[in-house]
């Protein structure tokens, strides 16, 4: 069949609501754009997991270094069916990941910065998981079956990861008044990362009228963003504290917040490696990599030996 005539046909059952499996015929601009953003997505998950753990060792309570212990390893299992789903596109994870440690592929910028109190772990859950639920709900409609399916069950493990954050800051946010100012200041810090995880405005994003169009992308990144924003407002407004933007104000007309302006300069120099800690997460994954080596090389000998006690 013409090129053309299978690229109408993909675009009907698109349209259609049918799910893409991996069998089926697609669009090479379809399956490349998927690896971009599935491995992109699996990335962050993994490198979303060091920012956490280094306040593994110093939780304030055994309760709460549970729950940050069971959200880092959610956070790797997220990585995984990720990494998977980017597979069944025709990619290997080896290749993935060296494109990961070279710098060619990016992850979210939001990891790039530092976590230097408590309070960042419990504002993490609360704002970057909050931004992440955000995103990934719209993705679980995505066109491509893989995608979609573990986009489900990812969304189920972020809700509990987000509600562990709101907890956090709010029981900050009813100690001492040097907790409460723990709490504000964790707010100052991250919410404008926050609106940057949703990427460039739409008309400065290069994928995103493709991505639509073959409904891998439900929604704009502004309308995400503005969901976060509507959503995010009244919660930290609950709990006593303030978002940091002056120009926020609720708007009778639109029912929506009006609000600032990004510092755009910001966002590209962090996706260029200009962050507070790129280089820093970037030595730490390839130091885990490094140590990781012996552990492929033990699995690949006893899946070789396996297979060849099968084939006798
Ligand atoms: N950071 O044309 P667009 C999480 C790049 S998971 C870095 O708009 P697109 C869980 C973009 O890749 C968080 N780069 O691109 C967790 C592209 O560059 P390229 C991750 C960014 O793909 C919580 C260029 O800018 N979530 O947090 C960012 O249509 C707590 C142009 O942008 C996902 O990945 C950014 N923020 O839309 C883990 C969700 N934004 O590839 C641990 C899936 C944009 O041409 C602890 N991804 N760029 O070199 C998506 O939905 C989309 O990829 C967007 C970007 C919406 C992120």
């Amino acid at each position: 069949m013409p090129e053309k005539k299978q690229e109408a046909l993909f675009q009907q059952a698109v349209d259609g609501e049918q799910k893409v499996e991996p069998r089926d015929w697609m669009p090479e601009g379809y399956r490349k754009n998927l690896i971009r953003q599935i491995s992109q997505h699996a990335h962050s998950e993994v490198v979303g997991m060091l920012p956490e753990g280094n306040w593994i060792t110093r939780a304030p309570s055994l309760h709460r270094k549970t729950i940050l212990l069971a959200k880092v390893q959610d956070e790797a299992g997220h990585g995984l069916y990720l990494y998977s789903a980017a597979e069944t596109l025709g990619i290997g994870r080896d290749e993935l990941i060296d494109q990961l440690l070279s710098g060619k592929a990016k992850y979210s910028s939001i990891f790039n910065y530092p976590t230097l109190t408590w309070a960042d772990i419990g504002a993490i859950g609360w704002l970057v998981d909050g931004a992440a639920i955000i995103n990934q709900v719209m993705l679980t409609r995505t066109s491509y079956g893989p995608y979609s399916r573990a986009m489900v069950r990812i969304c189920k493990e972020e809700s509990f990861h987000n509600r562990q954050g709101y907890d956090i800051l709010m029981t900050l946010s009813k100690g001492t008044p040097e907790q409460k100012a723990m709490a504000q200041d964790a707010l100052d810090r991250w919410w404008w990362p926050s609106l940057m995880m949703f990427g460039p405005s739409d008309k400065d994003s290069p994928h995103s009228a493709q991505s639509m169009q073959w409904k891998i992308k439900r929604q704009g990144n502004d309308e995400l963003r503005q969901v976060f924003i509507d959503r995010t407002v009244p919660q930290a407004e609950f709990i006593g504290l303030k978002v940091p933007d002056p120009k926020l104000k609720w708007n009778e007309q639109t029912q929506h917040y009006d609000w600032g302006e990004i510092n755009w300069e910001e966002f590209n120099q962090v996706i260029k490696g200009n962050g507070p800690c790129n280089a820093e997460r970037m030595a730490a994954r390839r130091k885990a990599h490094d140590d990781g080596a012996w552990v492929r090389e033990a699995a690949l000998a006893h899946a070789e030996k396996k297979n060849k006690r099968n084939a006798a």
